[in-house]
């Protein structure tokens, strides 16, 4: 048996073309297929050309693999069948899509007049710049104009988002915010059958049942591509079948057979998403030709028999014979069809491979994270309510009304920074867990819900994917999210939302889609008497290495308020990725040193003041003269450094400066090189865990490498979980290391 089995498929079909007979009778381009369907022959042809054009993509992405041209081979042949989707849904019908939904992309341009999908696949096989969706960073099924976000590879982790949109379509168009899209848009999610066994794909199902189920809309069409296998792994039989004919709240479809039965039960199970607003789940049957990939060697875990048999169920071959068997069209006009575009597409791809591919770093950033200083300032800077709005909101006094000595708490200031937010830009939506009619687990949100109503702030289930699901899905049609994730814990059972995902969605989109969004997730350690490693999570290491993604962390309320701003301004404006990670420790601490001193209290600033990454916060007594010493810290250790640096001047006549960074991703390198620059001795004060958890090690090696400083001191926790109780002091950075660090860095200042 031949590997290649892409000329054998093909000379299959060519085969029968040539040898069947027509029709006795011609049917008219308007006629249906058969007297029980809609699907007319003219349809039913271009569907067979869609699908044809889609077969010969996959054939010529093999092709200029051959010859290191291109670097994709992933194909959709067997899949056609989903080219019943590309027709029935509309381009205003957001759709997330699998791998191998190439002859849906090509139907659903059709509605599309002036479209190029063809050629601007084989861009996206070859890499290249002028693909217009993601310019060759990856191959990817997307389309501004056909409201189709790209995917990424990672299977399932579309769905979240797909049933978040769904979730928001409505819930936007109350709030008044403009979405390009029309009030009866339903969307559409496909998969593979090995996929849908993904945590993800079933939480995303289960919300979408659990939505309809508290009586929100729901309007999404999950489509199950089932070819009966997952790479090697065969999907046991009536597997799909068995497991989602039968559940509540969800509509199934099979969409098997000929064309137009496929054709019809698609179409039924459209009109019922679009007609209830409620979730139909569609069983697409389809095959797998030539393996998972082109690198794939099918024949080492599938007999030839078993390729064979799986050859012989080519939807393309069923269809032509449908189209010949009923007269829609003639074995001569299928031929000349297959040929023509088989030649067209061969002759794009070679003309693809011309096409200029991204070079410099600088290009392929580009889209990544976008930063328009001038322009996030003056959007953080309104629209300002007025006075009597703010007073209405707030109930009377003001917030800043309230001075010291019954000043804010960071919790208290976060409570009035979200509500000023919320009152002045009304596609903000809050919502997590707990966050409505209990406030917060740490009252944070308290009150919002009934200042802002059930639909600006609610509650959802508990399911931290589906939070972040929610969050991009309504922030691609417009509101700008602010989700919980109740502990930073829980934030790495999602996190593929955020790193996969979210964050990725401007890069391959090349800033086409966005999914703006601040993400407040409390977090860090030092609680007392709540403790325990999950709640007292002590490592940013894996959100500090997800490109694009800004890492806001205030330690006092003043600064939580302007972060606040600076952050939904910058999601707002520049369509960015923000984790608001607040300190749960210092919610509700009042004092600095010691009890009922105040020190941790602050005023409340009003709007618009602001604060933007890269902006640090300094503390030093005695300004006239430079200190001995730079301490560079953020959050609990800004508290602690503080008092450590009261101690240092009392108790040893060391002047230190302490910055607080505010800002860990990206990091403030510009402000932490001139204040290096100045001062020369500088210790970190890293509340984070020692290896790769914080912050220490990148700001050392950067005044090292740059050779700002004279001298580099850290303290960092130490790398283990948190223990329970008391022995949490054990591995956390406390006060006495840091005055530790500080004169030990001072002694070898002083022999130096
Ligand atoms: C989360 C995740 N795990 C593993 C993979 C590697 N992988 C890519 S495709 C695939 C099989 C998917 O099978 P199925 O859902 O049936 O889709 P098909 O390729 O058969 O259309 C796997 C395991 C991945 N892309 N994402």
């Amino acid at each position: 048996m031949t590997f290649d089995r892409v000329a054998i498929v093909e000379s299959a079909l060519d085969a029968y073309l040539d040898g069947a007979s027509p029709a006795a009778r011609a049917l008219a381009p308007d006629a249906p297929l058969g007297a029980a369907t809609t699907l007319t022959a003219r349809k039913a042809v271009e569907l067979f050309e869609d699908q044809v054009i889609s077969r010969a993509l996959d054939v010529a992405a093999r092709e200029l693999k051959r010859s290191d041209r291109s670097f994709y081979t992933i194909s959709s042949a067997g899949h056609e069948n989903n080219v019943v989707l590309g027709a029935l849904l509309r381009i205003t019908d957001p759709a997330f899509l699998h791998y191998r939904s190439g002859a849906l992309m090509m139907a659903r341009a059709r509605q599309l007049p002036g479209s190029t999908p063809a050629f601007d696949t084989l861009l996206g096989v070859v890499a290249s710049r002028d693909e217009p969706i993601a310019q060759g960073r990856h191959k990817v099924w997307g389309s501004r104009p056909l409201w189709i976000p790209p995917q990424t590879s990672t299977i399932a982790s579309h769905l979240p988002k797909a049933m978040g949109l769904a979730f928001s379509l409505s819930r936007a168009r109350r709030l008044g915010v403009a979405a390009d899209l029309p009030r009866d848009a339903i969307v559409l999610a496909s998969f593979g059958d090995a996929s849908v066994n993904h945590a993800t794909a079933l939480a995303a199902i289960n919300t979408a049942r659990y939505a309809v189920h508290i009586g929100l809309p729901m309007p999404i069409v999950f489509v199950c591509e089932d070819n009966e296998t997952g790479i090697s792994v065969p999907t046991p039989e009536r597997w799909i079948a068995d497991t989602f004919a039968r559940m509540e709240h969800l509509r199934y479809a099979v969409a098997d057979g000929e064309i137009d039965e496929v054709w019809d039960a698609v179409a039924g199970a459209v009109r019922y998403v679009r007609g209830s607003r409620k979730p139909a789940f569609v069983h697409l049957r389809t095959v797998r030709l030539w393996g998972h990939a082109g690198s794939d060697a099918e024949h080492v875990y599938r007999s030839p028999g078993e390729i064979a048999g799986v050859e012989a169920r080519d939807p393309l071959l069923r269809n032509a014979r449908r189209l010949i068997e009923t007269g829609a069209a003639s074995p001569v006009e299928l031929r000349a069809l297959v040929e023509v575009t088989r030649e067209r597409v061969l002759a794009a791809a070679e003309e693809a491979t011309l096409r200029p591919r991204l070079r410099s770093a600088a290009e392929v950033t580009e889209p990544l994270a976008p930063f328009h200083a001038e322009r996030v300032a003056a959007r953080a800077g309104s629209p300002l309510s007025t006075d009597a709005d703010r007073r209405e909101t707030f109930g009377g006094e003001l917030p800043e009304e309230q001075r010291l000595p019954t000043a804010r708490t960071l919790a208290g200031c976060l409570n009035a920074a979200l509500t000023d937010e919320m009152a002045r830009r009304p596609e903000l939506v809050l919502f997590g867990e707990d966050v409505g009619r209990k406030g917060g687990v740490y009252n944070v949100t308290h009150d919002l819900q009934r200042r802002f109503g059930g639909g600006r702030v609610f509650d959802t289930l508990l399911d931290e994917t589906s939070i972040l699901g929610i969050a991009q899905g309504a922030a691609h049609v417009g509101l700008l999210p602010i989700p919980e994730i109740q502990y930073l814990a829980y934030l790495h059972n999602a996190l593929d939302q955020l790193r996969g995902e979210a964050a990725s969605l401007q890069f391959f989109s090349s800033g086409q889609f966005r999914n703006p969004m601040v993400v407040r997730v409390p977090g860090l350690a030092y609680q007392k008497g709540f403790g325990g490693h999950f709640h007292n999570d002590n490592s940013i290491g894996a959100l500090r290495d997800i490109p694009g993604l800004v890492l806001a962390v205030p330690a006092r309320g003043d600064d939580a308020a302007r972060m606040l701003r600076g952050a939904v301004a910058m999601a707002a404006e520049d369509g960015r990725v923000v984790v608001f990670l607040e300190p749960i420790a210092l919610y509700h601490e009042k004092d600095l040193e010691a009890d009922g001193d105040g020190g941790w209290l602050t005023d409340y600033p009003p709007p618009p003041a602001f604060l933007l990454p890269g902006e640090v916060g300094v503390y030093q007594t005695d300004a006239s003269a430079p200190p001995d010493l730079l301490i560079l810290s953020y959050a609990n250790g800004l508290r602690l450094s503080l008092q450590a640096q009261r101690r240092l001047a009392s108790e040893h006549g060391l002047a230190s400066r302490v910055v607080d960074l505010r800002w860990l991703n990206p990091l403030p390198f510009e402000a932490i090189r001139a204040h290096a620059a100045e001062v020369g001795s500088v210790l970190v004060v890293d509340e984070c865990r020692r290896t790769g958890g914080g912050v220490a090690d990148a700001i050392v090696a950067d005044l090292a490498e740059a050779g700002i400083g004279r001298r580099f001191g850290s303290v960092r926790a130490i790398d283990s979980f948190i223990p329970l109780g008391t022995a949490a002091a054990a591995v956390l950075v406390g006060l006495s290391q840091i005055l530790d660090g500080a004169l030990a860095l001072a002694g070898q200042r002083a022999r130096g």
